[in-house]
């Protein structure tokens, strides 16, 4: 059943981004209840509110601990407007029922991650607030709840799209997102009590999975990865370009950045600044760039910041932002900002397949100097040995199969996930210069061998004079002929770096 928002009861801990809720609640002409904090934000805003206080005739005690358990307040919840003995109740009591109910809970286990004192974590744990969830949760049938701070655009998205009302289906799947924080924040009190390691891997519905007509869930816990600073929900997709543009970034030490399309870099460049690690990455090809995951493993300045503005992105993740930079960024709602911190990726991949599941270890291989043996004629220069390791780390996380085409730190282009390596190069070899780049002294980096000498033909024809790949074929001798004679430099790793 469809329902008008009439009535909105809001008690959050961080107010970012609840003015704009507010806002749009009271374009509606939402009648808004809140609590002491939220209530003098929301009267700042200069929208009409009412306090709780006002409303149970009993004030806020013990220092916050008793701001809402009470009768007034959950008898608005948890009423049944379908039940006529509910609704003679509610209006004997002077009752106010509430249509919505929103809370972003006391932030418990950022403050056992921040290193807070016992008696600074009791504080955080939220009695109130939970029972606020948990109430309108299990009253999905007349009460939409909204659990946290990090589902304001998604309700908004809802409500602004029926105007001003909630469907049943859509206040269901409010309950069960509810009771998903409210057992996880739970879980966190009692692993603290119990002096347990915080991170309890949880299983967080996404809004689908790879496609809308699949659902999707993520097992795992981000709040060790990053934290979200803005944007819209994060999708199964944007999550696999995270796990991509990170796999990408933990290869390098030098300020570095990526852009990833499906999985795979369409931009990387290492530079002395983000600025230009932006810049020159977003050479390799600024038509995919559109719409693509941008990752830093170094602070984000206002002129990256503004710069990085100027296309339209999914996701940007970086270590750090400065304030200027950030509020740059912010402006436009839906793009996802994240704050990373340094994580420890799991040894162990796993994906399914027939009916079951393939494990096997990361792929925790860099090629380095020590690994390269020099099978020319022509041993490569410093510069090109630099090249080809960089565009080998490069060619280790891309599709197989894969060629990657680098030049003073900054990827030329990519051919990834073709069925035959020819392919890949060709393909490498026409993005290049459909934007222009030069691929004169350029290395090529292959995952794995060559089975015939035609890719270093084809490599040789457009100016590329350094490679390096695993070996191991029995036509090896061919490749390395060609590059003989056409005064190439090749190397071999010994390592095949296959990723599919
Ligand atoms: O200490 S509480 O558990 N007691 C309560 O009755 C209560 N009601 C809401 N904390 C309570 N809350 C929490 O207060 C909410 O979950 C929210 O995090 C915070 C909002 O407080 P304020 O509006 O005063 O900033």
């Amino acid at each position: 059943s469809v329902k008008k928002i009439k009535t909105a009861l809001i008690s959050v801990y961080y107010k970012e981004g609840l003015d704009q809720l507010v806002k749009k609640l009271h374009e509606y002409e939402v009648e808004i209840y809140s609590t002491g904090g939220t209530f003098r934000f929301i009267e700042s805003l200069g929208v009409p509110v009412i306090s709780v206080e006002e409303l149970t005739e009993f004030p806020e005690i013990l220092g916050g601990r008793v701001k809402t358990l009470h009768p007034t307040i959950f008898g608005g919840i948890l009423r049944r407007d379908s039940n006529p003995n509910d609704l003679l109740q509610i209006s004997e009591h002077g009752i106010v029922p509430f249509d919505l109910v929103v809370v972003d809970l006391y932030p418990f286990e950022e403050t056992v991650k921040k290193g807070g004192t016992e008696q600074e974590i009791i504080e955080k744990i939220d009695i109130g607030g939970i029972s606020l969830i948990r109430a309108a949760a299990k009253n999905f049938t007349d009460v939409a709840i909204v659990s946290s701070r990090f589902q304001y655009s998604d309700f908004l998205n809802h409500y602004i799209a029926s105007e001003g009302t909630t469907d049943l289906t859509y206040r269901k799947s409010l309950a069960a997102e509810a009771f998903r924080i409210t057992s996880h924040y739970d879980t966190a009190i009692m692993h603290w009590f119990n002096g347990w390691p915080l991170s309890t891997a949880e299983k967080r519905p996404l809004r689908y999975g790879e496609n809308p007509h699949q659902r999707g869930w993520f097992e795992g816990n981000l709040d060790e990865i990053f934290t979200q600073l803005g944007g819209k929900e994060l999708s199964y997709n944007n999550l696999l370009d995270i796990d991509a543009a990170l796999s990408y970034l933990s290869e390098f030490d030098d300020t570095t950045c990526v852009i990833v399309k499906h999985n795979n870099a369409c931009g990387l460049a290492s530079r002395p600044t983000a600025y230009e690690a932006w810049t020159d990455a977003l050479k390799a090809d600024p038509v995919s760039a559109f719409g693509g995951i941008i990752s830093l493993n170094c602070p984000i300045d206002t002129r990256t910041a503004e710069a990085i503005s100027g296309i339209f992105f999914e996701v940007l993740l970086a270590p750090d932002f400065d304030e200027e930079a950030l509020k740059i960024l912010l402006a436009k709602k839906n793009r996802i900002i994240l704050k990373y911190k340094p994580y420890s990726p799991g040894k162990i991949l796993k994906r399914s397949a027939l009916n079951g599941y393939l494990l096997q270890d990361r792929d925790h291989h860099t090629d380095s100097i020590d690994d390269l043996k020099y099978v020319t004629n022509r041993k490569p220069t410093d510069k090109e040995i630099a090249d080809m390791l960089f565009a080998s780390k490069i060619s280790k996380h891309t599709r197989s199969n894969t060629i990657v085409l680098a030049k003073d730190g900054m990827l030329l282009a990519a051919g990834t996930g073709q069925t035959s390596r020819v392919d890949a190069l060709k393909q490498a070899i026409q993005k290049a210069q459909s934007f222009g780049l030069n691929l004169e002294g350029a290395s090529m980096a292959s995952d794995a061998f060559f089975p015939f000498p035609d890719c270093v033909e084809i490599a040789h024809k457009v100016g590329i004079s350094a490679v390096i790949q695993p070996g191991g074929s029995i036509k090896d001798q061919l490749s390395i002929d060609y590059c003989n004679e056409h005064n190439m430099a090749m190397v071999f790793t010994g390592y095949r770096h296959f990723k599919h």
